[in-house]
């Protein structure tokens, strides 16, 4: 029989900044619920990505002076960019969508003209405040101070031509989708939705833009791009294949599940729906509108300067512990205040002493009294009966509460049952039963049912943490085929003459002053460097033996198999190219540096490196900095000089 269909998305983030905690906790929990779903038997796809259009992302670019590709190419796929956090926080997604990806941008093409062509886009005029200098449009309601919210001139009333999407026509559906209860949740969204979106009334959407470049041209219209909400809620179905060839799985997976930040509820209930609804394409099948992560109650945001850095969290603690604490603490549809020292006590009290404190102490009494392999009699007695039955009901429970997205609370019906096996063992008194040979037989079957219900509880954490996870079954003896979910709650699933391993301690107690002293250190911003003294005279004839020149970038290449180098071709006046290597691929790419001018001296004696001549040093300057952990670092900014000074000009 085929495997039902599980179709599961996150946001496709901004690469506009390096993801903080809330993006990852998004993630993270979409990943779990992916995990779950495939552990239950569904043929999942699970979907992610970056929405990288848009005038934000180009003024950040122009501000870093590279091109708006380069600037979320280095974000996304760079060097501790997004695609290494998914990867560090084991985040298992099928696909990864780009906005960028030629796919999308035909597709999203596709899907403009498809609603144009229907008559649910019309061509119109936008009205608003404009201010030149920014060459940006307001509403009044942005202004401040009936001025510019950016730079505080004066603006004034202007139209420019643009596209609307027929929003307001699909009011009605919308609202009645709404209304049906099971397409957004928290129920507490829906009313928000209605009373502050719909009842108000729900005007004509602008869906094109002529103030800037970075976007998706209107193909009929050059000179419009799409409106970036229009692009990015498209991401969903073009990943999927849908008008175009790239992929082949929409008929298969759509409809999906979105899980979506409280913020953008409104893009994903009202204004994606009414999109398919116009396109004629079925409906998603849930939006699920989780909660904020805030510090002392306000949002996290890098303009704050609060936002908290998931891979220092990460390598001070461990991925699973820190994916096990953003799911257990916070209620998954409610805001929850995040600290370190609820990190770490989370950590402390679930991971370190009920969950690993069980593990390890079943294993190494299983060590201890039978040197680890469990004999095959079996002698049942009290408590045993409640033990099993709690692992039936703890797995029919979480599932219920799986199945809503309720994690915190799946994982509340797993902690009970740890919780449970825990007192099993003071209730049980392995330590007694082995003092008295005739007991043996009773002490290997409470062991065996503490590893039956340590087992169960391996099965329903997996999707939260796998890594730890599958060490633990190692520990306890449990091969793949104890490790299905057919099994859990299951008895009798380990062999009778188990055998155990006792591995390493899964989640050392963590000293809390310590560690909220070491997170604090890594977390202040480095202290600017003292100004170096300056050093001693030199003479000016000495200056003047230093033949420094402007030259200008003629070609420039990555050396093979370097990864700091870059060969450079100048031009210096004399009319033969001059080579030049400068190890600074770390801080350029080649191709932001052609046809730029800037200083070289010329007169040092050639070098040779990676086998290639340098026939002097490009001149760069230094910053110094010390990162978190106090290494320390340099920075190099080439002496780019104006396109005015003539090549070969000399410095002076
Ligand atoms: O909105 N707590 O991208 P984005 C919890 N590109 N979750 C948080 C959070 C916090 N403090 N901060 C961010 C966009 N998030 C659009 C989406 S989708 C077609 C386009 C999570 O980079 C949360 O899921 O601003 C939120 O909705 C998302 O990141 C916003 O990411």
């Amino acid at each position: 029989m085929a495997k039902p269909t599980f179709y599961i998305t996150t946001p496709i983030y901004y690469p506009s900044d390096k993801l903080h905690i809330g993006h990852t906790y998004c993630t993270v929990a979409t990943d779990a619920i992916a995990r779950y779903k495939r552990l239950i038997g569904c043929d999942v796809m699970f979907l992610t990505g970056t929405d990288e259009h848009g005038q934000k992302i180009e003024e950040k670019a122009k501000e870093a002076g590279v091109t708006p590709k380069q600037f979320v190419d280095r974000i996304v796929t760079g060097e501790g960019g997004i695609l290494d956090l998914w990867k560090l926080m084991n985040i298992s997604n099928d696909r990864f969508v780009r906005t960028t990806d030629d796919y999308h941008v035909l597709s999203v093409q596709r899907i403009f003209k498809k609603m144009y062509e229907n008559g649910d886009i019309y061509k119109g005029a936008y009205k608003g405040k404009y201010c030149t200098p920014c060459e940006s449009f307001w509403t009044e309601s942005q202004l401040v101070d009936g001025k510019c919210p950016d730079c505080g001139r004066p603006v004034h009333d202007a139209e420019e031509e643009a596209y609307f999407f027929r929003l307001s026509k699909y009011a009605k559906p919308v609202q009645e989708l709404l209304e049906t209860g099971t397409f957004l949740e928290p129920a507490s969204r829906v009313n928000e939705m209605i009373n502050n979106f719909i009842k108000p009334g729900l005007e004509d959407l602008c869906v094109s833009r002529t103030s800037f470049t970075w976007g998706i041209p209107v193909d009929f219209d050059p000179g419009h791009v799409v409106y970036v909400w229009v692009d990015a809620l498209s991401n969903y179905i073009t990943a999927m294949g849908y008008l175009n060839d790239t992929y082949h799985d929409y008929e298969h997976y759509w409809p999906a599940h979105h899980i979506v930040g409280k913020e953008i509820v409104r893009f994903h209930s009202i204004i994606w729906p009414a999109m398919l609804m116009s396109l004629g394409e079925p409906l998603p099948k849930k939006v699920y509108g989780h909660g904020w992560l805030v510090i002392d109650g306000g949002k996290m945001s890098k303009s704050k300067g609060n936002v908290v850095d998931p891979y220092l969290l990460a390598e001070k603690f461990g991925v699973d512990a820190l994916r096990f604490f953003l799911l257990r603490t916070f209620p998954f549809g409610s805001d929850g205040n995040f600290s370190n020292e609820l990190l770490i006590g989370t950590i402390n009290s679930d991971l370190a002493n009920a969950f690993g404190n069980l593990v390890s102490r079943t294993t190494a009494m299983v060590e201890k009294y039978f040197g680890g392999t469990l004999p095959a009699e079996r002698e049942a007695g009290e408590f045993d009966e409640d033990l099993r039955q709690l692992q039936v009901e703890t797995v029919k429970k979480y599932q219920t509460q799986m199945e809503a997205f309720q994690l915190h609370l799946a994982l509340d019906e797993v902690f009970k049952l740890i919780g449970r096996a825990n007192k099993y063992i003071d209730e049980t008194a392995p330590w007694i039963l082995a003092k008295d040979e005739n007991k043996k037989t009773r002490l290997a079957t409470v062991l065996y049912n503490l590893l039956e219900a340590i087992r169960t509880s391996l099965i329903l954490l997996t999707p939260f943490m796998p890594e730890t996870c599958e060490k633990a079954f190692a520990q306890i003896g449990a091969d793949e085929t104890a490790r299905g979910w057919e099994t859990a709650g299951c008895y009798g699933v380990l062999p009778l003459q188990v055998s155990v391993r006792k591995g390493e301690t899964l989640f050392p107690r963590i000293d809390m002053a310590k560690m909220l002293d070491e997170l604090e250190k890594a977390g202040k911003k480095p202290e600017a460097e003292p100004a170096k003294p300056v050093l001693p005279d030199v003479t000016i004839d000495q200056f003047a033996a230093c033949d420094m020149r402007v030259v200008k970038i003629l070609k420039c290449e990555a050396v093979k198999k370097s990864e700091k180098l870059l060969r450079f071709e100048l031009d210096d006046g004399s009319g033969t190219p001059r080579q030049i290597l400068s190890g600074i691929h770390k801080f350029y790419e080649p191709e932001q540096l052609v046809g730029k001018k800037v200083l070289a001296i010329l007169n040092l004696p050639p070098r040779k490196m990676m086998g290639l001549d340098s026939n002097g040093m490009l001149l760069s300057a230094v910053k110094e900095s010390t990162d978190q952990e106090g290494k320390k670092k340099e920075e190099l900014h080439l002496m780019i000089v104006s396109d005015d000074v003539p090549v070969g000009a000399q410095l002076c």
